[in-house]
């Protein structure tokens, strides 16, 4: 069985309840024209259990799959949202240390750390389907409807054909008005295709990186340093333990799932934004 609800997550889930009531609005002054996707409203927490240094989120057909790390510790998970129940789960063993993971039809991909693996598996029952090589580490993935994204802790994003995991594109994220005098954006790490940008956990920081993957421009940053548990919190969160890391998007709803490593919340947010209700 995996711990779900310990009594110390729920007193900090009483503790959020009252920092989480307030909106979380995104801020990006003086960027781009892209008005999608500016403003949320806080919905609900939900029990995640603390177990799970999350690695990977994703959201499908009313559960959110999710991939944990560590050596020995590593596995796939499909959770129930509202209780934090794990349907199933399949252990990864080592020498693998799991890291992002996306859908791609009825398949799940999911990168290892720095074991150059890439593991295909059915959605269904977690069973491997295929594996493919890839060159460099491996941290955060997503599907933008026809490559996979993939993050090495660099500020690169790789583009990678599904069909072959070989890589088509790459491109190089940067905030700032242009590419020459922009400041390269390092340590990407957990991945969502939201709304036709890319949005990154920058590892160790609080914040998201909303990213035009077509330029690599940084055309927003989304403050989530209010949902940090309060035992989370510096110095701990500079160690690189129980930072913000998993956004799963449903595009349905427009709500977004946020949480982090082995914390003992999920949060689920609104997106207001013009072309959303
Ligand atoms: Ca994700």
């Amino acid at each position: 069985m995996v711990p779900i609800f310990s009594p110390l997550s729920t007193a900090l889930i009483l503790g959020l309840c009252v920092l989480c009531t307030r909106t979380v609005v995104a801020q990006h002054p003086g960027v781009e024209a892209l008005p999608r996707v500016v403003e949320f409203e806080h919905v609900a927490m939900h029990p995640h259990d603390p177990g799970a240094f999350t690695q990977g989120l994703f959201y499908r057909d009313g559960f959110l799959y999710e991939s944990t790390g560590l050596y020995g510790k590593s596995s796939l998970r499909k959770v129930d949202i509202a209780t934090g129940r794990v349907e199933r789960r399949i252990d990864i063993p080592k020498p693998i240390f799991a890291e992002g993971c996306d859908q791609v039809g009825h398949y799940v991909y999911l990168l290892s750390w720095k074991e150059k693996t890439c593991f295909v598996l059915d959605r269904e029952t977690f069973k491997e389907a295929a594996r493919f090589p890839y060159a460099g580490e491996g941290w955060g993935l997503c599907f933008d409807g026809k490559s996979l994204i993939l993050s090495d802790g660099t500020a690169t994003l790789r583009f990678m054909d599904p069909k072959t995991f070989k890589q088509t594109a790459m491109v190089t994220v940067f905030d700032g008005p242009n590419a020459k005098r922009g400041k390269p954006v390092a340590n990407l790490n957990e991945l969502e295709y939201v709304h036709g940008e890319v949005w990154a956990n920058v590892y160790c920081d609080t914040r998201v990186a909303r990213i035009n993957p077509t330029t690599g421009r940084v055309i927003g940053w989304i403050d989530f340093s209010a949902l940090v548990p309060e035992a989370f919190r510096v110095p701990a969160y500079r160690h690189g333990e129980n930072v913000l890391n998993g956004i799963a998007y449903h595009a349905e709803t427009g709500h977004v799932y946020v949480t982090g490593k082995n914390w003992p919340v999920l949060h689920e947010l609104k997106i207001k934004s013009p072309d959303t209700k």
